[in-house]
């Protein structure tokens, strides 16, 4: 944790937490990582109910702005600290068109509709209940939408423009998760998994977002 940093990342644990986390390294920046974590009571503290009324992790902290969820914190942060050494937003408007119809794609299919419906009625179903239904049918769509990514990176290194950015963040992120629930990936997907997790902001990250808190 870096004391003189003036940006805080809030949240350590989870594949959301872990996308904010992921940005700031590939960007270098010099943040503080206040790695509290979901369900332990950290979220609900008067302090961070102050900082984030939703009691959810991600959340950034950045001078007087503050604000939550992983997608709109990575995005921030790639526009506002990113150069051509580092991330950038595709600098076309066609360009980022691509890029959103992805990042919403990825996060709205995969992250929301399936593995957090998986997580939330499977590990959580002592808090959300039990929906084996709904486990069985987010594993089916979830799969269905693999698919549509595994061909579209059958040529490709990156998920837009052919350089790294935020699309392979939150797409890395998901397939990571995905992993974790023993889907079984096509092989665009893991080559393509397995090149970008190459990356030292990666391991970085992971150590960061994961060593100080298991579980998420
Ligand atoms: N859409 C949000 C989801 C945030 C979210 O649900 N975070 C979970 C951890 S992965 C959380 O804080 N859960 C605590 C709770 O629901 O009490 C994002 O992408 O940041």
């Amino acid at each position: 944790m870096d004391d003189s940093a003036t940006i805080e990342i809030w949240g350590a644990g989870t594949m959301r937490t872990f996308r904010p986390v992921w940005t700031a390294e590939e960007l270098g920046l010099n943040y503080r990582h206040v790695p509290i974590g979901p369900r332990t009571g950290e979220t609900q503290t008067a302090e961070y109910t102050r900082l984030n009324p939703k009691q959810k992790v991600p959340c950034l902290v950045d001078g007087e702005l503050v604000f939550s969820e992983s997608v709109a914190i990575s995005r921030y942060l790639i526009a506002r600290y990113g150069d051509n050494s580092t991330i950038t937003a595709p600098e076309c408007l066609e360009m980022r068109a691509r890029e959103d119809e992805w990042v919403s794609y990825f996060y709205g299919e995969l992250d929301e509709t399936s593995l957090y419906v998986i997580r939330r009625h499977g590990a959580l179903a002592p808090i959300y209940g039990e929906a084996p239904q709904a486990v069985a049918s987010a594993r089916t769509y979830a799969a269905r939408h693999l698919s549509v990514i595994a061909a579209h990176l059958e040529n490709r290194d990156f998920v837009v423009g052919g350089r790294f950015g935020l699309a392979d963040i939150i797409l890395v992120s998901c397939l990571d998760w995905a992993l974790r629930y023993d889907f079984d990936l096509e092989d665009s997907l893991l080559g393509y998994r397995d090149s970008i997790t190459q990356r030292e902001a990666y391991g970085k990250a992971c150590a960061v977002n994961y060593s100080e808190r298991k579980g998420g």
